[in-house]
């Protein structure tokens, strides 16, 4: 399969503005919601990641971050109720428990989720630490400010006495923004972790410990390691809904980086990489077809059938979280999990060393 690239990208200043600074910019609407960068900063960062994705072999990819824009967001809720993704309703129902059991080891007053979406799951956790009398804040973290923006003006007029805030950055890089931590539990829900490649998982938790005091608590939910089929059933759901926001990427690549995608003309393919333990979803060009993509300053030419990954979803078990852990400055105190073992939430604690690296 032939798959070329061309390309004339060379804005190396933008690329370094758009990394430099963890200054948080409010927005006009809501003084709550805080953005890590300026609109130009972000445009520029997409405009490098994406180029750097689309350079990418043997398969060029598109950062799984770029599916949730408001469409993308309200297909992703759909997925969660369809009855092939276990997933959600899984992590649904063991979170009632593993919140009460969390609060009551960590006794946070301040709640921190990553990856919020449209904020379903955190009343949850909230309800737990306000039936323990701690309850202070709640900060929402989230890469799609449309998600931020309808979540956080609901959770504040649910919870009127509580301080509300959302952040709008990535939490591969920008965790900083939290600040340092203490009587913190962050929760990082829905097995987004798994979207993060295993290579670049002890590097996110090293940057969680760094904003967790001593004791501090990170609850992850993990979708765990299963039978192929029921995997991949998950991801190829018969009402086409997974496909749908699998081409949503390319409407986002279109309006944010004026691209000329035909989203129609590629195929959603998902299958289960058994000895890398992920899901990994790809578009498929259904004939051959050359794609520009001014914003990125790209262009990408593909043959009928060649593919562009799209998203990883790693499947975890035990052992493999405890070895991603080492030395990272959080250690696995708590496993939650479903009597057939689908999906787990764990809990970390930060620990009284510094991480290594
Ligand atoms: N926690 C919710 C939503 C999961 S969908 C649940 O469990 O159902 C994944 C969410 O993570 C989306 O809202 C998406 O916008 C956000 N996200 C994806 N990549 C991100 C990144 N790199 N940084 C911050 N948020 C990200
Ligand atoms: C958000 N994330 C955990 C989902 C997953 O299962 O990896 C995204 C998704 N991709 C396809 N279906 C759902």
């Amino acid at each position: 399969m032939k798959t070329f690239l061309r390309s004339t990208y060379s804005s190396q200043s933008d690329r370094a503005e758009s990394s430099k600074s963890l200054m948080l910019t409010q927005t006009a609407r809501d003084p709550a919601l805080r953005r890590m960068r300026s609109e130009a900063q972000e445009r520029a960062l997409t405009a490098a990641e994406v180029h750097a994705g689309l350079l990418a072999r043997p398969l060029p990819c598109l950062p799984s971050k770029f599916f949730y824009d408001h469409r993308g967001s309200v297909l992703f809720d759909r997925i969660t109720r369809l009855p092939e993704y276990y997933l959600t309703r899984t992590e649904e129902a063991l979170l009632p428990e593993a919140a009460r059991d969390a609060v009551a080891r960590v006794g946070p007053r301040h709640l921190v989720e990553l990856g919020s979406g449209l904020g379903t799951k955190v009343r949850t956790l909230l309800g737990a630490m306000s039936a323990a009398g701690l309850l202070e804040s709640c900060t929402l973290f989230d890469v799609s400010e449309p998600a931020l923006a309808q979540s956080l003006p609901r959770l504040a007029a649910e919870r009127p006495g509580l301080r509300t805030s959302a952040i709008v950055g990535d939490f591969l890089t920008d965790l900083g923004a939290l600040g340092p931590g203490g009587s913190r539990l962050i929760a990082f829900l829905g097995s987004t972790i798994g979207n993060i490649h295993p290579r670049d998982v002890p590097g996110f938790f090293r940057s969680a410990a760094s904003v967790l005091a001593e004791g501090d608590g990170l609850l992850v939910g993990l979708d765990l390691v299963k039978d192929r089929a029921r995997l991949e059933a998950a991801y190829n759901d018969a009402q086409g809904v997974t496909a749908e926001f699998n081409r949503n990427i390319l409407r986002v690549m279109n309006a944010r980086l004026g691209a000329d995608f035909d989203p129609e003309a590629f195929e959603h393919v998902a299958f289960y990489d058994a000895e890398a333990a992920w899901i990994e979803m790809r578009l498929r060009a259904a004939r051959a077809c050359r794609v520009r993509v001014p914003g990125a300053e790209a262009e990408l030419v593909l043959p009928g059938g060649g593919e562009i990954r799209t998203e990883i979803s790693c499947k975890y078990t035990r052992p493999a979280v405890e070895a991603l852990l080492a030395a990272t400055g959080l250690r696995l105190e708590e496993w939650y999990t479903d009597a057939d073992a689908l999906f787990a939430l764990a809990l970390m604690r930060r620990t009284a060393e510094r991480s290594a690296g």
